[in-house]
């Protein structure tokens, strides 16, 4: 019987689930984003603000493209619970420093998503992943450059936070 069911859909079971955690995931982030953008709005941060807006919707738009494509596949997309997130940060650099270790993390996740692909043989679904992969390349090399700027530019000065402010708005 369930193998009669499996017929509606080309995804086995561990891969619908896999994405299904990874769209979780990606949901999480733009939450994420979200918080610490509304952080540094009401911290007078307000260009890396707009950055974090708009990088809260991309993670968004990465949640439905996974969300999708489970439907898409003849497989059931499970909307994602919305758990808290941190809303306070204790500086401008932290945000940046946690904002590095989420995109490592989502990295990682994609990686086991091509991992399960690859023990599965589910080749369509690698390739479909595959823009996940670069996306992380780009997204992880803009948030070490992020950190990079903290050390070229002196963020404990009100003229370094405001140069910082400004230069990381430009990233990307
Ligand atoms: Fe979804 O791109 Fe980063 O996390």
């Amino acid at each position: 019987m369930k193998d009669l069911l499996r017929t509606s859909t080309s995804l086995v079971e561990g891969i619908e689930n896999i994405l299904n955690l990874q769209a979780k995931i990606e949901s999480d982030a733009s939450n994420k984003y979200l918080a610490m953008a509304a952080w540094l709005d009401r911290n007078g941060y307000a260009n890396t603000a707009s950055y974090l807006y708009k990088q809260a919707e991309e993670e968004r738009e990465h949640f439905l493209k996974v969300f999708k494509y489970i439907t898409d596949m003849g497989g059931i997309a499970v909307t994602p619970s919305v758990p808290e997130v941190q809303q306070e940060f204790a500086s401008f650099r932290e945000v940046f420093e946690i904002a590095l270790q989420n995109e490592i993390a989502v990295t990682q996740s994609i990686n086991k998503v091509i991992a399960k692909c690859r023990a599965e043989n589910d080749y369509a679904t690698e390739d479909f992943m595959m823009w996940y992969v670069a996306e992380q390349r780009e997204e992880e090399k803009n948030a070490r450059r992020a950190l990079e700027l903290f050390e070229l530019i002196n963020g404990n000065e009100a003229d370094g936070k405001f140069q910082l402010d400004v230069q990381i708005s430009k990233i990307g």
